[in-house]
């Protein structure tokens, strides 16, 4: 049978249209999408006010959040671009952070703050025993705490593991290696962590990084070469959360806005 040339060629055009479909489908995440203003930045985050405050008693608003977090916006290009990780990755994982920072966290540190100084009172004066019983009645030994809410020890992404994986590995040349076993060690990272935004900032980079790492050696870091599940993977394994939780689900369209809002700086 005698092929219609029409149609022929009406099939071609339909295919090289399905083939641009399916190729915009597969396209890099939202890469270009328009550069978001510092208010569009916030109109799209004040959309949330209200909806993820599961805990009890939130301490900061949506805007309160983006107004501490854009004030730290130095220390998020210095360690983004010194150990080379997408700096919305890093804000994205901050911000949630300060959006779920409730009295309870307050009251955690409360209670870790006099745990550390009265083990090293107990132990300036000889009185560990006398410590070691009241100890479990009265106090705690590790909170989440500072703008990233980063454990010292007791958290799967604890910060003397990171810290200790970044100096050893060479990623963080002279970096200080800490010992859990030491209160002291504990009692001065706890302490920066809790009061230097500076250095949770720098800490949660490296856990993102250690952890990408991790999982793939080879992993590269520029935000346009990364996937959509190699990015929400990243959160994922911050949270010990897995692709679809809410935690992932919320801080990937976060990143997406974030990474709008920062490719207006450039
Ligand atoms: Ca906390």
């Amino acid at each position: 049978m005698r092929k219609n040339p029409v149609s022929t060629r009406a099939f071609g055009v339909l295919l090289a249209v399905l083939m641009l479909l399916s190729a915009a489908f597969v396209a890099p995440r939202a890469q270009t999408a328009k550069p978001l203003t510092k208010t569009e930045l916030y109109a799209a985050f004040l959309q949330y006010e209200g909806l993820f405050i599961y805990d009890a008693a939130p301490l900061y608003t949506v805007r309160h959040s983006l107004d501490l977090l854009l004030a730290y916006e130095e220390s998020f290009d210095r360690y983004a671009q010194l150990y080379q990780v997408p700096k919305s990755l890093v804000e994205v994982s901050v911000l949630r952070e300060l959006f779920y920072y409730n009295l309870l966290d307050w009251g955690a540190d409360i209670f870790v703050s006099a745990y550390y100084e009265t083990a090293l009172l107990s132990e300036k004066r000889g009185t560990q025993e006398a410590f070691a019983q009241i100890e479990p009645l009265f106090f705690k030994q590790d909170a989440s705490t500072g703008v990233a809410q980063i454990f010292v020890t007791t958290a799967y992404n604890n910060a003397i593991d990171v810290l200790n994986w970044a100096a050893e590995t060479g990623v963080r040349p002279g970096g200080r290696v800490y010992d859990a076993a030491n209160v002291q060690d504990r009692y001065d990272l706890w302490f920066a962590l809790k009061d230097d935004p500076d250095f949770s900032i720098e800490v949660m980079t490296l856990i993102h990084l250690r952890n990408a790492l991790l999982a793939d050696p080879t992993q590269g870091f520029r935000a346009e070469d990364l996937s959509e599940d190699e990015i929400k993977w990243i959160f994922a394994r911050f949270n010990t959360g897995t692709l679809d939780s809410d935690h992932t689900v919320d801080c990937y369209a976060y990143f997406l806005l974030f990474e709008q809002y920062n490719a207006s700086e450039i």
